[in-house]
């Protein structure tokens, strides 16, 4: 049975110098290199926001990063610009080994509404496509690093855990933002849907 790897979001702008740093993100991507080996299919993700994206403060005026909207779908976290389209802070870090890479899934795209999730924009119904690519392979079973832990990883690990994914969040291989108690919160959602904590 195929196991798949997803690598989410090892962007220069999750990484320390970047406009959405996460503390020592960096310092995973040797390990989440070497985790690659051992796994038959290797997946990435990468944050693709457009200018101007509804997710970013600096779309409403008075707006301060880190303050929480109400948006059609839910709350929604206005975060500084990060992972514009084609920006050097939208690269994966120069260190990450993209060669292994069967597929690279992009979300955020759409200017109305942010996608943390590697399977569900965050209304949580509109599909990226991922789980047809991960059905059509076979894969069943899927073990997710990366950044950050509490917003990306999380909605990512728990959506796949509710498609029925058999899911592993290799935590030592994840960093967090830990904003008002996200990672904690993220914990508690993970081990609720049934994701694995290893
Ligand atoms: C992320 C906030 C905004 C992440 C992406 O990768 O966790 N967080 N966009
Ligand atoms: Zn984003």
């Amino acid at each position: 049975m195929t196991e798949a790897l997803l690598v989410i979001d090892i962007q220069n702008d999750f990484c320390p110098g970047g406009a959405l740093a996460v503390a020592a993100g960096d310092q995973i991507v040797p390990g989440i290199n070497a985790l690659m080996k051992e796994f038959e299919a290797v997946i990435l993700t990468q944050d693709w926001h457009p200018a101007g994206h509804s997710s970013f403060a600096s779309s409403y005026a008075g707006a301060d990063p880190m303050s929480v909207i109400d948006m059609y779908y839910g709350p929604q976290v206005l975060w500084p610009d990060h992972c514009v389209q084609g920006s050097h802070g939208a690269a994966f870090h120069k260190d990450l080994d993209t060669t292994r890479a069967n597929m690279i899934i992009r979300k955020g795209y759409n200017p109305a509404i942010d996608s943390y999730s590697a399977f569900f924009e965050n209304d949580r119904t509109t599909p990226t496509g991922l789980e047809g690519y991960l059905r059509t392979r076979g894969i069943q079973k899927l073990t997710l690093a990366g950044l950050a832990t509490d917003f990306c990883v999380n909605y990512s690990s728990v959506d796949a855990a509710r498609l029925g994914f058999d899911v592993t969040v290799r935590e030592d291989l994840c960093r967090a933002i830990d904003f008002q108690g996200s990672l904690e919160d993220a914990r508690e959602t993970m081990l609720a849907a049934g994701v694995t904590l290893g």
